[in-house]
């Protein structure tokens, strides 16, 4: 056995941030490398991803994970047993023969993906190399820090429906560096939560740590963005510019849209007027997800008419689907892809939907879940796989500085120049409701 074998695949059940059970993996090799990783959990979760193996029953609103801890060591441990760690396509090859069905139910994906991502940080462990060094190893890619999406309000499922649309992010194209972006970011975030409060409705945060959207419509919460990017000191637009993920899929089905919060039905047609409008109105220059997955139809109109100035992200659409992104590509659709490791289950599959993007011109975005923890995986696989983007949630809760702050250090250890200002966005022919663009 070469000191790269891995020697054992271990799984605990950990916590995550809604304080629901989740699947931790360690995996150690024969020279004692060791890599941990744990499995997040969406709330509004694509119906063609990955699921997770909940145990069901009445104990912890049947979210339990015993039967995937059972599996990884019953299954995939001695499955894994003396393979090489640093061979990621291999070792999740050896995971997807266990499970060949289309959604990882067999296994469970909170299984998969722990147990992927822990062989990736145990490889970097073996080889002596920070995790980003070894996912641009995998990835081929110059490693690159990212441009964050950060959310300042949360809404739809992450904050009970309280309003439709799921988050209102800013991202800041214009800042000279990453350490830049974070400080813009915290300002605008504390204006935000000042101008709550001056009106009586700061009411606590959301799932991923924006403010609680305590708005009478759903462009209320657009307006007081512009507010609180104004009193920042920010001019919308120029350095700071709003990022949306409509998350649409949540209220919309066969083409008919409805906003409870304002007791508004629309058809696709209006939802796309409707859209557009705060396209017009406001400075966003990106937006994920605005018609649902079940909308081909609506996602290539929007695309076709709004493609050429903003990047049109899609999440539930594409779960990180290298399939289904070719099927998007060949149905005109969305410019951009949110890549959730966990919406598909393992590293090389994540890996193979953000290659077939880039090759396709589509922008690729790593994405947090809503229910994150301390695990910081995604701030390596943003920098190592030059994925350009990442969206983490807000700029409160550890689960979510951790990875900004993650960033922080990669930022430290990167060779210099490794941040261009706005380059994911303004290399791109879209999101040119950014003024800084070319
Ligand atoms: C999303 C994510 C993160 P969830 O829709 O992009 O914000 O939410 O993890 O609940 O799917
Ligand atoms: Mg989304």
């Amino acid at each position: 056995m070469t000191d790269q074998a891995i020697s054992s695949v271990t799984a605990r059940r950990v916590w995550d941030s809604r304080g629901r059970p989740t699947v931790e993996v360690e995996v150690i090799t024969a020279g004692g490398a060791m890599g941990r990783a744990i499995a997040p959990a969406g709330a509004s979760r694509g119906t063609r991803e990955a699921v997770d193996m909940r145990d069901g029953g009445t104990a912890l609103a049947g979210l339990d994970v015993k039967g995937a801890l059972t599996n990884v060591a019953t299954l995939i441990a001695p499955k894994l047993a003396g393979m090489d760690v640093t061979d990621q396509a291999g070792v999740d090859q050896a995971i997807l023969s266990l499970d060949p069905s289309p959604m990882k139910s067999t296994l469970g994906g909170n299984a998969t993906v722990a147990t992927s991502l822990a062989v990736m940080h145990a490889a970097a462990a073996a080889k002596g190399e920070a995790v980003w060094q070894h996912a641009a190893a995998l990835s081929g890619q110059t490693p690159t820090l990212p441009l964050p999406e950060v959310q300042i309000f949360g809404g739809g499922a992450h904050a009970g429906q309280r309003v439709d649309i799921q988050d209102f992010m800013v991202m800041v194209p214009g800042a000279g560096s990453f350490d830049e972006v974070m400080e813009v970011t915290a300002e605008i975030y504390r204006a935000a939560g000042s101008i709550m409060q001056q009106r009586g409705a700061l009411a606590g945060v959301a799932d991923e740590g924006g403010w609680w959207p305590v708005f009478d419509h759903n462009e209320q919460a657009l307006e007081t963005l512009v507010q609180a990017i104004e009193l920042a000191g920010e001019t919308p637009g120029e350095r700071v510019v709003i990022s949306l993920d409509i998350a649409a899929s949540e209220f919309g089905r066969e083409g008919r849209y409805r906003l409870a919060l304002e007791n508004r039905e629309m058809g696709r047609e209006e939802m796309i007027g409707l859209l557009g409008k705060w396209l017009d109105t406001y400075p966003i220059a990106s937006i994920e997800d605005p018609l649902a997955e079940d909308d081909t139809e609506g996602m290539r109109q929007f695309t076709q008419t709004f493609g050429d100035r903003v990047q049109i992200i899609g999440d539930d659409y594409l779960v990180t689907n290298a399939g289904i992104l070719d099927q998007a590509i060949a149905d005109q659709c969305c410019n951009a892809v949110l890549i959730k490791v966990n919406q598909i289950g393992t590293v090389t599959e994540a890996l193979k939907c953000l290659r077939r993007a880039r090759e396709a011109g589509y922008g690729t975005i790593v994405s947090a879940r809503s229910g994150e923890t301390e695990d910081v995986s995604i701030s390596h696989m943003a920098v190592g796989f030059g994925a350009g983007q990442l969206k983490v949630g807000s700029f409160t809760r550890s689960e979510r500085m951790a990875k900004w702050n993650e960033c922080l250090r990669i930022a430290d250890a990167l060779p210099a120049g490794r941040y261009v200002a706005g380059q994911p966005l303004s290399q791109t022919a879209w999101a040119r409701n950014w003024k800084g663009a070319a």
